[in-house]
């Protein structure tokens, strides 16, 4: 049995969900995991006994403009891999985390192999940055192992950054046991919609990249034609300005801001169609939790979008900004019931043969033994 250290951002999102869950899974087969973050990631709901925390503690010296974080960090993992006697560290983003860990090597005593794996926006993101470019290549190579979530994500990598060592893709996964299709219709009362009103979700940080104007625009033309309804989850810079947009296209009173939620399963439920209309996504998580509830998705042609919707299978990939085409795909399934009940089972489907947590953990898993050479 392995010790694994996991460090990764704790707070909502995509990367954060997948490090707890792996965490999770893998504590399950017996290895010892040390989560090493700045607060409790908020998917670590339960007890279990082989699971620990350590928190990265941040001390506020007046000499300092900001307290250095990334040093704090790289000492508690240092710490950490001796105290502990870890095997691996698992670096959720290159930039801090791989950084991070790959000082902490150097300060401790006892050895440990770095396996990174890049979620997307260090790349697609950070990578544009150019004095961020450097370091975020150094991550990569000085680790031990890296992953990407999709073969988009592998190309982009390469491409901007030239990085020449391997780079395995291992596919993002949902907790089976959470994502499964629910009869929640009572829920729809709550929010005022109709019993047989369509209902479309969107699920994201609303940071610009996610193109929630699209989403509006998609759904305002849904709407002239089907009565239905949008669901807005999450919180984000661009909250504000799109709050604004929809108050003066007159929907607010079938969309619905519903702010950062916990009960994504229970919200699915109710969902007839998701939408992902990104302009970067080097997964989309959030299609692969919908696909698990049985709702068919709607996305635009990039990054590694067309990776997890089976385009004509499991929902439609549209070209970005193609808000027209969004609302005739969405139209399709929402009018056509015998197509939309097909879709929503290949989701399903694809999710279980594709996307297995199972398969993945045993990835993960055996590029851990791989990197100690077992
Ligand atoms: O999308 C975000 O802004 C959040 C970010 C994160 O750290 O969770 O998401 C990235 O990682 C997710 C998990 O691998 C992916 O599903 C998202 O596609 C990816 N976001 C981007 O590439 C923009």
């Amino acid at each position: 049995m392995l010790k694994i250290g996991i460090t990764c951002y704790p707070s909502v999102g995509g990367s954060g969900i997948i490090a707890t869950e792996l965490g999770k899974m893998l504590a399950k087969q017996g290895h010892e995991i040390h989560f090493i973050t700045s607060s409790i990631p908020f998917r670590l709901d339960s007890f279990y006994p082989n699971i620990f925390f350590h928190e990265v503690e941040l001390n506020h010296y007046p000499v300092f403009q900001y307290p250095p974080y990334d040093l704090a960090l790289a000492t508690k993992i240092a710490e950490v891999i001796d105290t502990e006697q870890l095997d691996i560290i698992h670096a959720h983003y290159a930039v801090p985390h791989a950084i991070c860990a790959i000082l902490a090597k150097q300060m401790a005593k006892h050895p440990v192999k770095i396996v990174t794996t890049l979620h997307g926006t260090d790349i697609t993101v950070l990578g544009i940055d150019h004095s961020l470019k450097k370091m975020i290549q150094f991550g990569i190579e000085q680790s031990d192992a890296a992953t990407a979530v999709s073969e988009s994500l592998v190309g982009q990598t390469k491409e901007m950054l030239g990085v020449k060592s391997p780079l395995h893709v291992i596919y993002n996964f949902v907790n089976e046991l959470e994502y499964v299709p629910n009869q929640r219709h009572h829920l729809k009362q709550k929010y005022g919609i109709g019993e047989t009103d369509k209902v479309l979700i969107h699920i994201s940080n609303f940071r610009k990249v996610k193109r929630l104007e699209d989403v509006i625009h998609t759904f305002q033309k849904v709407h002239e034609k089907e009565k239905s309804h949008l669901l807005l989850i999450g919180d984000g810079p661009e909250y504000g300005r799109i709050y604004d947009l929809v108050r003066a296209l007159g929907l607010e009173n079938v969309v619905h801001f519903l702010g950062k939620q916990k009960n994504i399963p229970e919200l699915l439920s109710i969902a007839d169609i998701k939408l992902l209309l990104s302009e970067k996504e080097s997964f989309g998580l959030v299609l692969l939790e919908a696909m698990a509830c049985g709702v068919p998705c709607v996305g635009s042609n990039i990054g590694g979008i067309p990776e997890v919707i089976a385009d004509g299978e499991t929902g439609f990939i549209e070209e970005l900004g193609d808000t027209d085409a969004f609302a005739s795909r969405i139209l399709e399934l929402l009018q056509n019931k015998q197509k939309w009940q097909r879709f929503s089972k290949n989701a399903i489907n694809r999710v279980t043969n594709c996307f297995s947590s199972e398969e993945i953990r045993k990835q993960y898993e055996s590029l851990y033994y791989q990197v100690l050479g077992e």
